[in-house]
């Protein structure tokens, strides 16, 4: 049994990381979660509490990160500002908490000697043309496009030359588009669902052209504790399941599974410096360590999804009015 600390487990991804790693080993989680807007504490509800602590507090705070990674084996590292559209209004926070307190968390582990594993994305490569063949690989240089993903880059490249210049012991993984449930309403699939159930128009940006590469939250857990259990310090993982969709078909998908028309959606201003095509290359985790996704059938996947939003209405409710002010104020 070993103690994880999980950074930015109160959001989507970090939140079901730790619901998995409750349901799948013995180990004990720390949550740090500073719970900005995108951070839930009942996204962790019904966890036992013998096995689950929340500390509230921000990567970025050295003296608390300090004290944590004293009583801890291993950190997974999640807490990001995460959202593109957001980057693009107010890219500051995405600087302090993507760079600086990445910067923070790798000074720790290298006075501890802590095992550290970075969660990271595929926007870091930039995108690929609809009719280009490649998909992503472990070598593909790297071209971010937005504030975001350019200060996702920036952490991974901090983390690269503190494994090499302090022998920091870490691993990195870039995962593509992740669904499933407790995804803010911000997000593209939790955005039109909700939408629907609201009896609002979906929204697509552009022409809905642009293709990403979905890959359910579990999956990418378990990809992220097989790079834990069994990763070599130092590599990058590529984490994908052959899930490329263009946002049209999965807007129609979401329509027919909730039983509204098809066509039933709006196309609306389109992203600045949108990124057309995401696709990952996931063969070095599948051959060099054995993984395989446990949920490759998306339509199954999304139907599991838009009923959780359905049962959830008291979790997601809070945030859609403003999220939707936001939009709204952009003609999105
Ligand atoms: P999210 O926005 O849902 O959650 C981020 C969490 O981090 C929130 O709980 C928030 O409160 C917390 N946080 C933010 N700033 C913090 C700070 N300074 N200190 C402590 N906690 C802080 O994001 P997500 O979609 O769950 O993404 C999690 C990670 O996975 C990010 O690093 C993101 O880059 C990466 N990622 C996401 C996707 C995706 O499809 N969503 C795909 C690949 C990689
Ligand atoms: O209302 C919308 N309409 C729309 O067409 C929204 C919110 C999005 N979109 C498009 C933009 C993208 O092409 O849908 C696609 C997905 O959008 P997002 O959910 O914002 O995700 P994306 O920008 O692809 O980034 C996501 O995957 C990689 C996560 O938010 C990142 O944190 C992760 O790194």
């Amino acid at each position: 049994m070993s103690r994880l600390l999980v950074t930015g487990g109160a959001g989507f991804i970090g939140s079901n990381f730790v619901r998995y790693v409750v349901e799948n080993t013995d180990h004990e989680v720390t949550v740090l979660d500073k719970l900005t807007y995108a951070g839930n504490e009942s996204s962790l509800k019904g966890l036992p509490e013998a096995r689950v602590r929340l500390v509230r507090g921000d990567i970025a705070d050295a003296a608390l990160v300090d004290e944590l990674f004293a009583k801890t084996d291993a950190v997974v590292h999640y807490a990001a500002e995460s959202h593109n559209d957001n980057s693009l209004h107010d890219p500051r926070p995405f600087l302090d908490t993507n760079i600086v307190g990445t910067y923070v968390l790798l000074e720790a582990a290298r006075r501890h000697g802590t095992r550290l594993h970075h969660i990271s994305t595929d926007e870091v490569y930039g995108d690929l043309e609809l009719d280009d063949p490649s998909r992503f690989t472990e070598s593909t240089p790297y071209n971010p496009s937005s504030p975001y993903s350019s200060t996702k880059a920036g952490s991974d490249l901090l983390v690269r030359a503190w494994v090499r210049s302090f022998g920091v012991r870490a691993t990195i993984s870039n995962c593509s588009n992740n669904y499933g449930p407790y995804q803010h309403v911000e997000k593209f699939i939790p955005r039109q669902i909700t939408n629907v159930l609201r009896g609002i128009r979906p929204k697509l940006y552009g022409a809905g052209e642009n293709v990403r590469d979905w890959i359910h939250a579990d999956d990418h857990s378990s990809a992220v504790l097989t790079i834990l259990d069994k990763g070599e310090l130092g590599e990058t993982y590529l984490i994908g399941a052959d899930g490329e969709k263009n946002n049209k078909q999965v807007v129609e998908l979401i329509l027919e599974l909730m039983g509204a028309s098809s066509g039933d959606y709006d196309l609306v201003t389109d992203r600045a410096g949108h990124d057309m095509r995401y696709a990952i290359d996931s063969s070095k985790l599948r051959t060099d360590l054995g993984w395989a996704p446990a949920f490759p059938d998306f339509a199954e996947g999304l139907t599991a999804t838009i009923q959780w939003y359905r049962d959830n209405e008291a979790w997601w409710a809070p945030a859609k009015d403003a999220t939707e002010r936001f939009y709204a104020a952009r003609g999105q």
